[in-house]
């Protein structure tokens, strides 16, 4: 999947693509999945009036068929040769784009976000529509992942599809940007301190894709809290996370508790890491 060429590549651009994880029809029905179990944009509240964690944040932990996106074989390969054989995920959004939607996602780094150290996370991106520049595709800077962890701050603007609007401080040249154009069932890989962003959905569809956040096992988070991941390939040998399981049923009630759990205690770190609140 990715040789000692695209590996150097990777180190030098931060960045890997494009890869096939499975083919179109495969991706459709993972797509038609994502907007029957994932198609509610806000997130939903109890009978208490408690608002519950979005389906939209890490999915494999309800439903059987994320569960089986997130360990596809090609992709973990591709994740292997980079961080290496113990690979343990640690987070994953849901990125619509609404077809002909403002919607944008400002220059960042992934890393700003998650308190781990170090930085050795690495996010495949997973199209299940065409994910291109009309439709608004990430874009990265090549070789930005060598700057290092870099000031972000919020802008506010309600297009912005990140939480806060979260924006890196530093001047981009976006000339220099390679667009990681993808067709359904293709993915990419970004590093961690990549800088990327992403443009407003100017074509006709909507564009639909995963990010997904994998670690090595040595990885761990910097803060007090006690967070989940979910093992996927490999031993865990270090123990920094609890290990998520997988679901047994659709969103059945132990689903659900875990899925709840994860991201409970993904806002209590937050509370810590000020950057981590709310973030994708
Ligand atoms: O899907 C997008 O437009 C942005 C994705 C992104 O920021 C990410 O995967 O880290």
């Amino acid at each position: 999947m990715l040789d000692a060429a695209a590996i150097a590549r990777y180190r030098e651009t931060g960045f890997a693509t494009p890869m096939r994880a499975v083919d179109a029809a495969q991706a459709e029905t993972w797509r038609a999945d994502l907007v029957r179990c994932c198609g509610q944009a806000e997130r939903p509240v109890s009978a208490a009036g408690i608002r519950q964690p979005s389906n939209r944040i890490k999915p494999y932990l309800l439903f059987p068929w994320a569960a089986e996106l997130v360990r596809n074989p090609a992709i973990l390969d591709a994740v292997e040769a980079v961080i290496g054989p113990d690979i343990l995920i640690f987070h994953t959004t849901i990125w619509w784009k609404a077809a002909q939607s403002e919607g944008f996602v400002p220059w960042h780094q992934d890393g700003t976000y998650f308190g781990l150290a170090p930085f050795e996370h690495v996010t495949a991106w997973l199209a299940l529509t065409p994910s291109t520049a009309e439709s608004g595709c990430v874009r990265v800077l090549p070789g930005s992942q060598k700057l290092g962890q870099l000031p972000h701050a919020d802008q506010k603007d309600p297009a912005n599809m990140l939480s806060r609007g979260q924006t890196v401080q530093a001047a981009v040249d976006a000339t220099a940007a390679v667009n990681l154009e993808l067709q359904p069932g293709e993915f990419s890989l970004h590093h961690t301190l990549a800088l990327h962003s992403s443009a407003p959905n100017l074509a006709a569809h909507d564009r639909i894709g995963l990010g997904i956040s994998y670690i090595p096992a040595s990885v761990r988070h910097v803060g007090p809290t006690r967070l989940s991941a979910t093992l996927v390939r490999g031993v865990d040998r270090f123990g920094h996370f609890d290990l998520e399981p997988r679901p047994a049923a659709e969103a059945d009630a132990a689903a659900r508790a875990t899925h709840a759990d994860s991201i409970n205690r993904f806002w209590v770190a937050s509370e810590g890491i000020p950057e981590m609140r709310l973030v994708h």
